[in-house]
This record gives structure tokens, C-alpha cells and sequence, in this order.
């Protein structure tokens, strides 16, 4: 596993796809291998979790579909919300929608209907088990949104303008968006801000480095993420029974080296960089810490429905993954900001000992 003891600031120089280098720079800088699964029941929460939590993690992983009351709104709704939240801390948004469909589909799925994820999440995944074109689909998907960003930032038009009165290339922009706050506006893609407005620095001792150079206001020496979407492959699952096979993974490993310029990595249970140029980034679930005041060999009990854990130690130092996603360990402790800092930590430590 050639990535294992190559530093994340290393990694981030060799990455083929601009975000996967802008994470890797990210966790260098806020010293964080932490992905948050934001799994709480309402907006609400999640703004405030993502908020509180934000200094803490790289990455927030949803899903939007258990949330109540999510805001559909492309100008002012929950996904603009998350995205403006991305920029004040630092972070990158991972829905975790798990596509899986032919590939006309889950394009429409990815870009267009309620959600239209594409706008707001850097990052999504994919469950390949209906074959791996899926995942050209969605590059080709993902292509087309960056050209019209591209578009977007050269003619410089004003956040909120209808889509409709801004491109003429023959596309359907989602112009019937309805379950917004309703104030009459015609869809508008939200991910413009995310090129055309600045970070608000934050005021964190371990984040000190904000800096401005030229007009451009860098948050914690970082500046905004490239106007890129990124896919992980869902190679491996946390849970008990799980029916993907060894095949099924090798399978995901062959479809991300043929799409390098779009998949960022894995959501899988160990590294799978296995050729001496893979350097794709792996996060994985299934992660949890026993109480501060117990021993952290002692076996970490699952949910009662499935889900299993690990520790962060064995996670990153024994299986070799980059980014742990957690859950419930951390928001369903009383303080979330503190058990976050504390799994941030024991992450981290765990990533430095494996360079040793
Ligand atoms: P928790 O840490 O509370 O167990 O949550 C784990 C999260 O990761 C959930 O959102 C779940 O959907 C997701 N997940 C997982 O647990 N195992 C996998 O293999 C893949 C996942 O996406």
C-alpha cells in the first residue's frame, strides 16, 4: 500500500483530481482527518451542528433525505445554508446518497429533481453493483455543471439571476423549482457563490494562518475549493453481512483508475491503494471511540442493527484509511463541539504514528 506513509501534504501534490489535493491540503493545514456524518433529525440541527463543528472536520457527510425540513431553495435553502457554512470553516459537503441506477438516471437524480445535490455537495458516492458506467455518467454530469460555472464566473452575473436568463446551451436547468420559501425566483445554481464569495476568516488558535493575498481572503491559508464535484466508490460497508464481495471491490478499484479525473476515492473498511500510482483518498464509517475513561483495546460494541466500529487507531494506523466518518459517537454525546476535538485528535495521532 504505497500511501500509507506518504504525509497528506505530500499526497495533495500528486493528486490527480483538484479536490482530492484540496482536501489533502485541508487536513494538512487544520491538522484534521475527521468527516462528521451529520445524521441529525432536522435543518436545524444540522446548521448548528455544522456550524459548532465546523473548525473540527474536513468533511460533513449528509443525507438529506432524513432530515426534516430541509429547505429545497437553490438561493436561501438548506443546501446554500451548508455551503455558506463550508466556506466560513473549511470543510467540504459529502452527501451521502449512494447512487445506484443505469446512468441516464442517476444523472437526473444527481443534478436535477429536489435536491439537485450537484449544487451543493463537493462530493457524492456511488454503489457501482449496476455496472460501472454509472460513473461516467455521473463524470459526464459533473463536467457539464463545471462548464456552466465556468460560464458562470467569466460572464460574472449576479448571484440569484435565473438560470433561465443566464445560459442558452439548450439544457434543462431546473427552472421548475417549486418547494423553495416561494419567493418567486426561478432556479439558480448555489455553487456560484461558491466561486464568487470569500471566506470568513475564524477565530481558532490551530487555525491562525488566515492571510490575504491580493484581493483574495484565505481561510486558514486556504483557499476556496476548485469549482470541481468528486465521486467516492462505495467499495466497502461497515455492516454485519455486508454482500459486497471481494470481486465487487476490485471492481470499484478498476472503475476509479479508469475515471482518475473524477473519482476522488473510496468509502471503504481499508486502503485499497494498492499500485504504486494509486492515490486515490479513502473515508471510512463504522467509527467510534470508547469513553475517555475506559480503555481504547477494549472491543467496541455495534449498534444492535448491523453497524459495526472500529477506533480511529485501528482504522487509519492498522487499515490504512485517510478520514474517519463518525456519528453518532460524537452527536450523541452531551458536548459534540468536545467529543469532536477529541476525535480529531485521537485521528490525527493515529495518522502521524502510521508516517512514523
Ligand atoms: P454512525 O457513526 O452513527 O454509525 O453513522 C455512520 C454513518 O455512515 C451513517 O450515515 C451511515 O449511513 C454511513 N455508512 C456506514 O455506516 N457504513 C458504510 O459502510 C457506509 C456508510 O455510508
Amino acid at each position: 500500500h504505497p500511501t500509507l506513509t506518504a504525509p497528506y501534504a505530500e499526497r495533495a501534490d500528486h493528486a490527480v483530481h483538484p479536490l482530492t489535493s484540496y482536501l489533502f491540503r485541508l487536513m494538512d493545514l487544520k491538522e484534521s482527518n475527521l468527516c462528521l456524518s451529520a445524521d441529525v433529525q432536522t435543518a436545524r440541527e444540522l446548521l448548528f451542528m455544522a456550524d459548532k463543528l465546523g473548525p473540527s472536520i474536513v468533511v460533513l457527510k449528509t443525507h438529506y433525505d432524513l432530515i426534516a425540513g430541509w429547505d429545497y431553495n437553490p438561493q436561501t435553502g438548506t443546501g446554500a445554508k451548508l455551503a455558506a457554512l463550508a466556506r466560513k470553516h473549511g470543510f467540504l459537503i459529502f452527501e451521502d446518497r449512494k447512487f445506484v441506477d443505469i446512468g441516464k438516471t442517476v444523472q437526473m437524480q444527481y443534478t436535477a429533481g429536489t435536491a439537485r445535490i450537484i449544487d451543493w455537495a463537493h462530493i457524492t458516492n456511488a454503489n457501482i453493483h449496476a455496472g460501472k458506467d454509472m460513473v461516467r455518467a455521473m463524470a459526464e454530469a459533473a463536467a457539464r455543471w463545471k462548464e456552466r460555472i465556468h460560464y458562470e464566473v467569466k460572464t460574472s452575473v449576479s448571484v440569484g439571476t435565473p438560470v433561465s436568463e443566464r445560459f442558452d446551451d439548450g439544457e434543462e436547468h431546473g427552472d421548475e423549482h417549486s418547494s423553495g420559501d416561494g419567493d418567486g425566483r426561478k432556479g439558480s445554481i448555489v455553487s456560484i457563490t461558491t466561486v464568487t464569495q470569500s471566506f470568513e476568516p475564524v477565530d481558532s488558535p490551530r487555525l491562525s494562518k488566515s492571510t490575504t493575498e491580493g484581493d483574495e481572503v484565505l481561510f486558514a491559508g486556504i483557499e476556496e475549493p476548485p469549482a470541481d464535484r468528486g465521486l467516492l466508490l462505495l467499495a466497502q460497508m461497515s455492516s454485519k453481512g455486508c454482500l459486497m464481495d471481494k470481486e465487487y471491490t476490485q471492481a470499484c478499484v478498476e472503475a476509479a483508475r479508469e475515471n482518475r479525473s473524477f473519482v476522488m476515492g473510496y468509502v471503504a473498511q481499508e486502503s485499497l491503494n494498492t499500485a504504486p500510482n494509486d492515490n486515490f483518498i479513502h473515508m471510512t464509517p463504522g467509527c467510534k471511540l470508547p469513553p475517555p475513561d475506559e480503555e481504547e483495546n477494549g472491543e467496541i460494541e455495534g449498534d444492535g442493527l448491523g453497524q459495526q466500529y472500529n477506533t480511529p487507531a485501528k482504522l487509519i494506523g492498522v487499515c490504512g484509511t485517510d478520514i474517519v466518518i463518525v456519528g453518532r459517537g460524537i452527536i450523541n454525546n452531551g458536548d459534540p463541539p468536545s467529543e469532536a476535538e477529541r476525535y480529531r485528535k485521537k485521528a490525527w495521532k493515529a495518522y502521524l504514528a502510521r508516517l512514523e
